[in-house]
């Protein structure tokens, strides 16, 4: 088995493994403790020392996101990775755009919850700035299912599994409706773990 998942599952690791499942990939998953993530075994992996770490064969990777656009892209070309160069960019339009425009603003709020952070005004204030935000992707699924095409693809995957944070951290999404039917979609999937955060 080439690929390896490395990591606690509770943790950005399930996102790679929800992919690695949509495309039927065999995946060995390598569970690290967190108090192992900052060792030379794990460090040789990913050096940044977070989880996941991944490699196929002779390649390493680090970022979840990437690592599933990645994985699609060698294992679903056609199916949960786009064939077309145009939809390719929208992957990667809706895949930065979760990474850097919504995760800073959820994320406080879920370390609020898991006890790793006592700051709820700043978790709170991060939160108050999402509407705006996430308006822009609740217009955009105004008239269709899916982010990119007619069928699930990873662009749908990376972006649910920043947006369903909001869940895990008790942030309120509810004004957003096309927004939370198309996580429903997404969470639905037979191929995502039940723990799958
Ligand atoms: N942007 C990175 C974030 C990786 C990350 O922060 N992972 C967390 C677990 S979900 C971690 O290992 N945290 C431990 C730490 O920051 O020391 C990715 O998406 O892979």
């Amino acid at each position: 088995m080439t690929v390896k998942i490395y990591g606690s599952p509770m943790s950005r690791v399930s996102r790679v493994m929800w992919c690695a499942r949509e495309l039927n990939v065999p995946f060995e998953h390598v569970d690290v403790a967190w108090e192992d993530s900052k060792k030379p075994d794990f460090l040789a992996v990913n050096p940044n020392g977070k989880f996941p770490g991944f490699s196929d064969g002779d390649l390493k990777l680090f970022e979840s996101l990437a690592i599933n656009m990645y994985l699609a892209k060698k294992y679903g070309t056609g199916g949960l990775y786009p064939a077309k160069l145009e939809d390719e960019a929208a992957v990667f339009q809706w895949t930065l755009w979760a990474a850097t425009e919504v995760e800073p603003l959820v994320m406080p709020a879920l370390l609020v919850q898991l006890g790793y952070s006592k700051d709820e005004a700043g978790a709170k204030a991060a939160a108050d700035k999402l509407p705006p935000v996430l308006k822009v992707l609740d217009g955009y699924l105004s008239d269709r299912q899916w982010l990119v095409g007619n069928s699930f693809t990873v662009a749908d995957l990376n972006v649910a599994t920043v947006v369903s944070l909001t869940h895990y951290g008790k942030v309120d999404i509810s004004y957003v409706p096309n927004v939370v039917a198309w996580l429903g979609r997404c969470l639905a999937r037979p191929a995502r773990s039940p723990k799958a955060a």
